[in-house]
């Protein structure tokens, strides 16, 4: 069954969603806590960003026992408890499934240090060019060598990521036998099924140096190669036991690279997260951010929901600044707000909301980097630094794209702390939630929260909104309209991306507006967005 065509999924960032016990750090009884809110929003899963045990250089990414609840996070009968409670509000756990790297402290990697045991090979070590050189010239993903010296074993390691998260070597039969058990061990616990880390990176084909690249330099020697695919279909049949589903972040696809992935006939994943839409205001790299521009970002869209039949659709993860500031408009916060919940919860494909969306959380409001908790900010921080970039540019681009934008806790209500934490948060709340709050929006039927929810029940409501064909019909420089087509039931989406009004020649009897109107008469309003329906 694929349920999860019909579900909104929401991804919880349990760090910042809801401290229980007042030690500034999110946990599973506090998601307990919030199930209801879930619940109300229509939420058919969640995705739990990684609570596995971990020295969290990289917040959980990196894992050191993958059988383990990270003890800040609660215990395993917390775990079982949110699933068996979750499970009772009809909502679905899926986990955060990183298998492309552990942590150096997984004693898998400890044990590696030693060649003659039987994990030496778990891991994708080399002895190094001659004359004292890496192993290759290949660059990362935080920036700079992704290469480590490891003093005991005399080798180095690769690291695609942070110095501590180990790649995980696939050549080695057994790592994969590992990988299995342990997706058995979590699907036997109850769990939906997973979203799967950098899944695109696993096989490396070989360690020789790449072409130059401004930035991944080898990129081509490991991205989406047949290996992974091989990798894929084994694990798909172990999620197949269980009836399992999986969506898989890959980076750097095409839309026809990620068909390879998640076509239907491929046995591989379920769905794809592709970045191309997310790199629309980028220049060569996510730290160099330029205007953004509608157009190219429509067109965008449009390619990925012609070209797969079936996309998983975000605007926002732990990873990303928040969507208003980004594709919106922080002076028309909540209509631009709305319009990005239009887009999301009409598109074809999966929606996933990620935490704080639905009330229009912004970017933090932090003013140093020492503010900062990011791994990958303070290795840019680092990096900048080595090229003499001042300070005050160096907080231009870090405020800008840093992945604590995103990662500031939930603002549950507008008291101290903004209801996240009884104690010191472990990263700070936005001074904001005095007016960015799910309490005072829960008591106003026209904020951001209502319309999300008023869209997800419409959504539930009419199959065109779900499994309708997508039809283009305008993506200009300020204006982007599609139509939803099944079985006679035709709805058109109009959303404007702008501060100023538009006109357009789209009609129908309207079903939705963020602003309030009666009908529709081609006449849009700064970041207007309307739903209307053909009439028969
Ligand atoms: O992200 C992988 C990824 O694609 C990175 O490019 C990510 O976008 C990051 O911001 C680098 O620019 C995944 C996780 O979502 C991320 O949180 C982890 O740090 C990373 O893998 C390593 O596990
Ligand atoms: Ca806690």
């Amino acid at each position: 069954m694929e349920w999860w065509k019909d579900a909104l999924i929401y991804q919880i960032y349990p760090r910042s969603f809801q401290d229980s016990n007042g030690d500034g750090i999110g946990d599973l009884p506090g998601i307990i806590q919030r199930l209801d809110h879930l619940q109300e929003l229509g939420v058919g899963a969640i995705w739990l960003s990684p609570v596995y045990r971990s020295p969290n250089a990289d917040n959980g990414y990196d894992i050191s026992d993958y059988r383990e609840i990270n003890p800040e996070y609660g215990t395993m009968e917390d775990m079982e408890e949110l699933i068996a409670q979750a499970g009772r509000r009809g909502i679905r756990v899926l986990m955060d499934l990183v298998i492309n790297h552990t942590s150096t402290d997984h004693y898998w990697f400890r044990s590696s240090r030693d060649r003659t045991s039987p994990y030496a090979d778990y891991y994708c070590w080399s002895h190094g060019a001659p004359g004292g050189r890496l192993p290759n010239n290949w660059t990362g993903f935080f920036g700079g060598d992704c290469w480590e010296f490891d003093p005991e074993r005399c080798e180095y390691y690769l690291h695609l990521f942070a110095r501590s998260q180990a790649d995980l070597n696939y050549r080695c039969p057994a790592v994969l036998e590992e990988v299995k058990d342990v997706l058995r061990f979590w699907l036997a616990k109850g769990v939906a099924g997973f979203r799967c880390d950098v899944i695109n990176l696993l096989w490396k084909e070989s360690l020789e140096d790449g072409r130059r690249r401004p930035v991944l330099t080898g990129l081509e020697h490991y991205l989406s190669r047949e290996g992974t695919h091989d990798i894929l279909r084994q694990l798909r049949q172990v999620l197949d036991e269980y009836g399992a589903f999986t969506v898989g972040e890959a980076v750097f696809v095409t839309p026809a690279m990620a068909r390879d992935l998640c076509g239907r006939d491929r046995r591989e994943l379920d769905l794809v997260f592709s970045f191309q839409h997310m790199e629309c205001d980028q220049i060569l790299v996510k730290w160099l951010k330029r205007r953004f521009r509608p157009k190219a970002f429509f067109d965008c869209l449009v390619r990925w929901q012609q070209e797969l039949d079936w996309n998983a659709l975000y605007l926002e993860n732990h990873d990303q600044p928040r969507s208003i500031p980004r594709f919106g408009s922080e002076r028309y916060w909540k209509e631009s707000g709305k319009l990005l919940a239009t887009l999301l919860l009409t598109l074809r494909g999966t929606p996933f909301l990620y935490q704080g969306q639905e009330i229009g959380m912004v970017n933090f409001d932090f003013t140093r980097l020492r503010q900062l908790n990011d791994v990958e900010s303070k290795n840019v921080d680092k990096i900048l630094r080595r090229f003499h970039v001042p300070q005050k540019l160096r907080w231009r681009i870090l405020s800008r794209t840093s992945r604590d934008n995103a990662r500031t806790p939930f603002q549950w209500d507008g008291g101290p702390q903004g209801g996240f934490t009884g104690g010191r948060p472990w990263l700070g709340v936005n001074h904001n939630c005095a007016a960015i709050n799910l309490a005072d929006q829960e008591k106003d039927p026209d904020s951001i929260w209502s319309w999300y929810k008023d869209l997800a029940a419409l959504r539930r409501d009419r199959a065109a909104l779900r499994h309708g064909s997508f039809v283009p019909l305008e993506a200009g420089a300020q204006v982007f309209a599609y139509r939803r087509e099944l079985e006679g039931e035709r709805m058109t989406v109009v959303l404007n991306f702008s501060g100023k009004p538009a006109s357009v020649s789209h009609r129908g009897a309207l079903v939705r507006s963020n602003y309030p109107r009666e009908g529709f008469d081609g006449q849009l309003g700064p970041w207007e967005a309307v739903i209307l329906e053909e009439e028969t």
